[in-house]
């Protein structure tokens, strides 16, 4: 009996041991080819460059590789020169990238011919949005690799191990920054036992050449400091953040720099004191300048007044254009409002000239299904990075005015693009599997903004589902025919999907107020911050839907350049999918397809729901080519996504139904909810929204 318990045992931990839960990421890298390093330096992080290649190299057996660090001009900041044998970089922070570009190639298959890769943004910077407490806002992995309930202070070895892991993946992309806390930062971030947590982080962090910054409370003066106010133009207050920079500088030598989120849902700001939004951060860049750390201020800002939310941020900033010290960055949300499954771009992009901007993105999927649905965000960033603002005249992409290519200004400390983690405890980091490629593509966009979306796929499927190149016989071919290609295209499809039964043809913001995850059009509680409610953002009534942002309604277009502002103002050539973004239109305004709008409307959710299907039967047909833990938990998710999907369509239909007074197009499907139904579970907060 005892033996039987024994083998039990044995084949219980075996499986654990096995047990395939996405730990591992994109970097599953192993091989036991030899190669010859020859690198004429030492240091922490050369040590890891040549571990990893010895570890992982799968180009000709015995090959000696010559790492070299030796100035040259072609190449810039963490760029380097690669070919099949030599990777030569101004740093080593090159030469690590250039090695984790080596394995990637060998590893996917792609060719190696002698070139030089630099980077389109000098900062690539994850913002965690993580509480001194271990909760995440708007995180839906678990609680924080970084900060704990309880034992706060603390470092343990599992703690060093994790975050070593999350160094090599981040450092393997070539993200190089990590804001550790969230932007609504506590005042305690800045408290000498957290910033030793702050430098115990550094410490594992720093080989891997990935900067720490910290999000600071613009009241922390006041707070933690015993002065009576947190006035910017106050010296004390000035001289006290100077002496908390030296403190931090002390501990942690390549600290990065602040984030600050001031004035902005109910954080305290300069203008608590009547100063403006440069006033604050320049008093704060002038404290981290002597130790090159930089300021990146936010300009998600809104007030409840009358005026559009769209056009706040310009309306707030764009007055103190020129006005920012030069290590202040700017950093601006990917569109108007709030990580909408679809926004066009805010029109800030390009239009301060004078300061350096930075594009924000948010990788965790707050508004895109949380980690239940499957988004594949590359496309939408794709989309935003490469739209063109015109500022500078055609061909002024937010990519290029915010890479340097076009305002020199941000060459002084470098260039940025940040994007909010979505990284928890969970055992595979991100909650879905897939949410692993949004980290992934994030990282590869800001190293170079101008890949596209399905190479990005092409990779990340590769590294984390793939066979290994050396394979090259009939099950490479079988895996590649009926696996790479159908998962990447359905990938490739999963934003859009997600656009079509949430809010399609530029529909945006109506979300219940249940953690912005299920349908809510109706949602307007009595005495509500009207902006805070959907009917705000669909504006949906008996005539038509949608937000007028012309000339006749709150005229958001005239933040934007020509012929932008007159192409999106016209409906017959503004982009459909920005249509009711940016006009209210009657219910029957015939749409490019000979349909009308509420037809239209109806053939988006339903389209949506379908493919959500069509993507439940490519991961099913999948299922020989996944290990079983992975297949059943993505399944599981789908299925969710499923039935979610059919919830916003007969919830946005049926409600949008009341104003339009039209039949669903007879040949769709027809609703399965009552709308009631579905109202009341929103508000009894039932069912399975909170994840
Ligand atoms: C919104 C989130 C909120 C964040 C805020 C921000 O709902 O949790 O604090 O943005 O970016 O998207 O500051």
């Amino acid at each position: 009996m005892k033996k039987i318990y024994g083998i039990i045992i044995l084949i219980f931990l075996t499986l654990c041991l096995y047990a395939e839960d996405g730990h591992k990421l994109w970097l599953r890298n192993s091989s036991t080819k030899p190669v010859n390093v020859v690198c004429a330096k030492n240091s922490p992080t050369l040590t890891i460059a040549k571990q990893e290649l010895q570890n992982g190299w799968r180009g000709e057996m015995g090959t000696s590789v010559n790492l070299v660090i030796k100035a040259d001009k072609a190449i810039r900041g963490d760029g380097f020169r690669i070919s099949k044998n030599t990777i030569q970089a101004n740093t080593e922070n090159g030469i690590l990238y250039g090695v984790y570009e080596l394995l990637r190639r060998q590893q996917t298959g792609e060719d190696i011919q002698e070139e030089i890769c630099n980077p389109s943004y000098d900062r690539r910077i994850l913002n965690h949005w993580d509480n001194l407490d271990g909760s995440i806002e708007r995180g839906y992995a678990g609680l924080s690799i970084f900060w704990r309930k309880g034992d706060a202070f603390t470092v343990t070895e599992t703690d060093k191990t994790l975050w070593l892991e999350y160094a090599r993946a981040n450092a393997s992309i070539g993200i190089n920054g990590s804001v550790l806390n969230n932007v609504n930062a506590s005042h305690l971030m800045l408290t000498s036992d957290y910033l030793q947590r702050v430098k115990a982080i550094a410490e594992v962090l720093r080989p891997y050449r990935i900067k720490t910054y910290l999000s600071v409370i613009f009241s922390s003066p006041a707070q933690i400091g015993g002065l009576k106010t947190s006035d910017p133009l106050n010296p004390e207050v000035a001289q006290w953040w100077k002496d908390k920079a030296k403190e931090i500088y002390n501990l942690i030598p390549d600290f990065g720099g602040f984030l600050v989120k001031a004035n902005s849902e109910g954080q305290p700001g300069p203008q608590d004191f009547g100063r403006t939004h440069a006033d604050g951060a320049n008093m704060l860049a002038d404290a981290l300048n002597p130790f090159g750390g930089i300021v990146m201020w936010r300009a998600f800002v809104y007030s409840a007044s009358d005026e559009d939310r769209a056009k706040q941020a310009y309306l707030e900033f764009m007055p103190f254009d020129g006005q920012f010290r030069d290590n202040v960055i700017i950093q601006v949300k990917n569109g108007p409002i709030d990580f909408q499954p679809r926004e066009p771009f805010s029109p800030l992009f390009g239009a301060m000239k004078k300061t350096t901007v930075m594009p924000e993105l948010q990788i965790t999927q707050e508004y895109l299904g949380h980690s239940v649905h499957l988004a594949f965000l590359a496309p939408m960033w794709e989309e935003f990075l490469q739209s063109d603002t015109y500022q500078e005249g055609a061909g002024s992409t937010v990519a290029r005015c915010t890479d340097g290519s076009i305002f020199p200004q941000s060459r002084i400390f470098g260039t940025a693009i940040a994007g909010v983690a979505n990284i928890g405890l969970d055992a595979n980091w991100c909650g879905h599997h897939f949410g692993q490629s949004n980290w992934y593509a994030f990282g590869r966009l800001a190293w170079n903004s101008s890949m596209k979306s399905e190479q990005i796929a092409d990779e990340w499927i590769k590294l984390t589902f793939g066979k290994t190149t050396d394979n090259k016989d009939d099950s490479a071919i079988d895996w590649n025919l009926n696996f790479l290609s159908p998962v990447k295209q359905m990938m490739l499809e999963s934003r859009e999907a997600i656009v079509d039964f949430m809010m399609p043809l530029g529909l945006h913001h109506i979300f219940s107020a249940n953690g912005h995850y299920g349908p809510g059009p109706w949602w307007a509680p009595k005495g509500m911050r009207k902006d805070w409610t959907p009917p705000y953002y669909h504006q949906a009534d008996s005539l038509g839907i949608g937000f007028d942002r012309t000339s006749t309604g709150s005229n958001n277009l005239s933040q934007y350049q020509e012929p932008l502002r007159s192409v999106y103002s016209n409906p017959a050539t503004c982009p459909e999918a920005y249509l009711l973004w940016f006009h209210h239109l009657p219910w029957d305004y015939k749409m490019k397809s000979g349909r009308s709008l509420w037809d239209e409307l109806c053939y988006h959710y339903d389209g949506g729901v379908q493919q959500v299907r069509r993507f439940q039967q490519v991961w099913d047909q999948a299922e020989r080519f996944v290990d079983r833990e992975r297949f059943v938990d993505v399944q599981r998710r789908l299925r969710d996504q499923s039935l979610n999907a059919l919830e916003w369509k007969d919830a946005c239909l049926l409600h949008f139904q009341k104003f339009s007074r039209k039949p669903i197009p007879y040949n769709l499907e027809r609703p399965m909810y009552n709308l009631d139904y579905l109202i009341e579970k929103d508000t009894k907060r039932v069912g399975d929204y909170q994840h």
